[in-house]
């Protein structure tokens, strides 16, 4: 037992320590050192019919080339002004309109893009324009030149995945404007499809740490995903799945962040599954009720839901249901640290 005159003695001293710049380990240990993931995110989903209305206000409000970026960021709640989804992940949805253009930069930091609405926008990584169309993944690596612009008569939508909260843990950030609006397109849109979508490199194409193929199109991931579902045995914790790996490397297509689509065929139920990564679903066809640490979640084509991780989740889809997620697993696994529960 400790006395109260001990306590307030104890009190005293940390206070004392605190001065010296100075703290009692003992005080701390439990949180530094937790038994199990203790994340601050929490399970959360947003409506897209919701984000979209708000998006829609911006374009009105604000051009593409003004904001350099037109994005609502989609901030957890339990983190709220950290432009965070997850403890480690950023996400925000970027509105593109007809005839805009977002200024060409290059950063340190990752990114994805899943596109949502709208056909006829397209991005320029490293000289290459890509088109996008709803499904599609596209990524740009780290220190690519790239711009986004929209030749559709409507807006367009995707959603933007970054590990900015990485680079800035690591205090790492590095950025450059370009000298033009736009890059100058040196390459034909298909190039990096023909040169490493078809399992072939030459003598001195080396691993990158991210995919030379920048676009992986969402009719190819649905006739794999068509074909594995004909051919292979359900996952009773995960569905059908594929991933979209860096062809140099049979790695994942970014270095800090792991992203595939996933399959539940009408009616099916998955067993409860956690893994340490913190991950962000995207619903693309379908209908699912999801279970994410406790909480039910509902979720309609376009809805973006947050899993803190080690979440034990359960998703149960009505309709043949398609969903997108992407995490970051490839942090968790070069460091040794990744683990996964099925129940
Ligand atoms: O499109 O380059 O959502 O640099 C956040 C930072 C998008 C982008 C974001 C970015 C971008």
């Amino acid at each position: 037992m400790t006395s109260s005159s001990q306590l307030s003695e104890r009190e005293s001293y940390y206070s004392e320590l605190g001065n010296h710049s100075l703290a009692p380990l003992w005080a701390s240990l439990a949180r530094l050192v937790p038994p199990s993931p203790q994340p601050s995110a929490q399970a959360f989903a947003w409506k897209y019919a919701e984000i979209r209305q708000h998006l829609l206000t911006a374009g009105k409000l604000i051009t593409a080339e003004e904001a350099e970026r037109r994005v609502l960021v989609l901030e957890n709640p339990s983190l709220a002004g950290q432009s965070r989804i997850t403890d480690t992940l950023y996400a925000g949805l970027q509105l593109i309109l007809p005839g805009e253009v977002a200024p060409a930069h290059r950063h340190v930091q990752s990114a994805l893009r899943f596109a949502i609405e709208g056909e006829g926008a397209y991005t320029a990584v490293n000289g290459e324009r890509v088109s996008m169309s709803p499904g599609d993944f596209i990524i740009t690596p780290a220190w690519t030149w790239h711009d986004h612009g929209s030749e559709s008569s409507g807006p367009v939508v995707w959603l933007d995945g970054l590990d900015v909260p990485f680079i800035d843990f690591l205090k790492a950030g590095f950025r450059e404007q370009y000298e033009h609006a736009s890059q100058i397109a040196h390459r034909s849109e298909g190039e990096a499809r023909l040169r490493f979508g078809s399992g072939m490199l030459g003598p001195s194409d080396k691993p990158t740490n991210s995919s030379p193929l920048f676009k992986y199109p969402y009719d190819q991931t649905k006739a794999a995903l068509a074909l594995i579902a004909k051919t292979e045995e359900i996952d009773a914790h995960r569905g059908f799945e594929i991933r979209y790996i860096n062809p140099t490397t049979g790695g994942d297509a970014l270095p800090t962040i792991s992203a595939g689509m996933r399959l539940l065929p009408d009616g099916f139920k998955t067993a409860p599954y956690r893994s340490t990564d913190g991950s962000v679903i995207v619903l693309v066809e379908g209908s699912l009720r999801a279970t994410v640490a406790g909480k039910e979640i509902t979720l309609s084509p376009k809805d973006v839901v947050a899993i803190p991780a080690w979440a034990s989740v359960t998703l149960e889809a009505s309709g043949e249901t398609v969903l997108f997620n992407f995490s970051d697993a490839p942090v968790h696994q070069k460091l040794g640290l990744w683990r996964e529960e099925r129940s």
